[in-house]
């Protein structure tokens, strides 16, 4: 079998690779010709544990190729990214340009399977799109499938990715998958096809529960994440250690609060509930509200910070950490990366930023004369304030003793 993969990111790549391992005959499609060439070395131009040595052993089987544009295929999986627009709407561009790149291709037969996470109704509209473009195609339609005489139908699915960055190539194999087929035997041709690298469970439903389900998943997360942060903004009105009341309280056998942080961050949690708010602003209270206390969160830490630095004439501020999360080198929506570029807004501000996990500052970071890389040593050799941003593991070795006087600002309660 021939599989078109379109999008080669976090998930298109190591999609596109496990399925060359099972010996499919995959093509990567992106638009990015440097990523193309990377990947036709061998080489990888994302992190993520392992991921280079799978994708080296699909290129060099000779069952992954990459190109710039799609060819014909048995099945087209698209994983491109649904980002947001400054009014919090989905935008679907992404999706609807790999539609329009596929569609010259697109056989009777052929099956297609959104895999990017899409607002409720997408994979309808990709069938619409796909049909104005061919109207020579029979695309399944919602609930009509069966009316189709066999042999006529492209089918279309959306089976949306769950993956845990840092955990990509386990989590692709082990966690259950939802399939929601836009009509029956669309559901029945992915679950088909994902049982053969896949070793979770394949659970059916419909297209519009599947998209659904992988947005409110997020929500679920989002919203617990919010609780935690909005605690620890009381608890610092009350004069309580978060931490504690939060460890105490997890001590009670139906309770099991999440971690308070500087902010939600990534391009999935933070995204992904403005979706449902989108589609659904009048009813999806507590999910808006949940968004805005950890979007706040970060303008909070920078508050929190210049209040402290205030005091200095000059400061040096050492802050731990720029990922998205710990143990990782994913900048993206980073409120750590949110809150350091807030702060060199000051010119009387030196930052002295410390990511062990990347080599260079990001583009936002690198037009600020007063921002440079430090080790750990350094940074907190030099400071008068040190903010810990992310609980990167290899800054539990920082202690009491080399933190001295200095003022700390640790957000993820990690030096408690
Ligand atoms: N965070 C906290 N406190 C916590 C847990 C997380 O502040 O207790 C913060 C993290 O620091 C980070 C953000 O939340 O900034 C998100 O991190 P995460 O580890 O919760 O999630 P992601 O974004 O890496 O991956 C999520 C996962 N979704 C769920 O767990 C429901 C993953 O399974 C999805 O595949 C992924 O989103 C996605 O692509 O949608």
């Amino acid at each position: 079998e021939k599989i078109c993969v379109i999008g080669l990111g976090y998930i298109g790549l190591p999609t596109a690779s496990l399925l060359a391992t099972k010996g499919f005959e995959v093509y990567g499609v992106d638009v990015n010709e440097q990523t193309i060439n990377m990947i036709n070395c061998g080489q990888v131009h994302i992190y993520e544990p392992d991921l280079d040595v799978m994708v080296k052993a699909a290129v060099q089987s000779g069952k992954l190729k990459a190109f710039s544009e799609p060819k014909e295929a048995d099945v087209f999986i698209i994983a491109v990214p649904t980002p947001f627009t400054d009014e919090h709407s989905p935008n679907l561009s992404y999706i609807q340009d790999a539609v329009k790149s596929i569609a010259p291709y697109v056989k009777p037969e052929n099956l297609i399977i959104l895999e990017s996470t899409s607002p409720v109704g997408t994979t309808e509209k990709v069938g619409e799109w796909l049909r104005e473009i061919r109207p020579d195609l029979r695309v399944s339609r919602r609930r009509d499938g069966f009316e189709d005489k066999k042999g006529e139908s492209v089918y279309l699915s959306h089976c949306p990715e769950r993956v845990l960055p840092g955990q990509i190539l386990r989590e692709l194999v082990e966690n259950d998958r939802i399939i929601g087929g836009i009509d029956e035997r669309s559901a029945q041709k992915t679950k088909a096809l994902y049982q053969k690298f896949v070793k979770g469970e394949l659970l059916l439903s419909d297209s519009r529960t599947a998209e659904m389900s992988k947005l409110t998943e997020n929500a679920f997360r989002d919203v617990n994440i919010a609780f935690a942060n909005e605690l620890s903004l009381i608890c610092e009105e009350l004069d309580i250690n978060v931490w504690e009341l939060i460890h105490l309280a997890n001590r009670h056998p139906r309770v099991n609060i999440l971690q308070p942080g500087p902010g939600v961050g990534g391009h999935c949690i933070a995204v992904d509930p403005w979706f449902i708010v989108d589609a659904a602003p009048k009813k999806a209270k507590l999910i808006r509200a949940a968004r805005e206390v950890n979007e706040f969160k970060p303008k909070h830490i920078v508050n929190k910070i210049v209040a402290y630095g205030d005091k200095f004439k000059k400061p040096v501020i050492a802050c731990l950490g720029l990922a998205f999360k710990p143990d990782i080198d994913d900048l993206r929506e980073s409120p750590a990366v949110q809150i350091v570029e807030s702060l060199a807004g000051n010119p009387d501000y030196q930052i002295l930023a410390v990511e062990p996990h990347v080599a260079r500052l990001p583009q936002q970071l690198i037009k600020f004369e007063n921002i440079r890389m430090a080790s750990i040593t350094e940074a907190i050799h030099e400071a008068d304030v040190v903010v810990l941003l992310v609980n990167h593991k290899v800054f539990s070795c920082v202690n009491l003793s080399m933190l001295g006087e200095k003022i700390v600002i640790d957000t993820r309660g990690m030096w408690q």
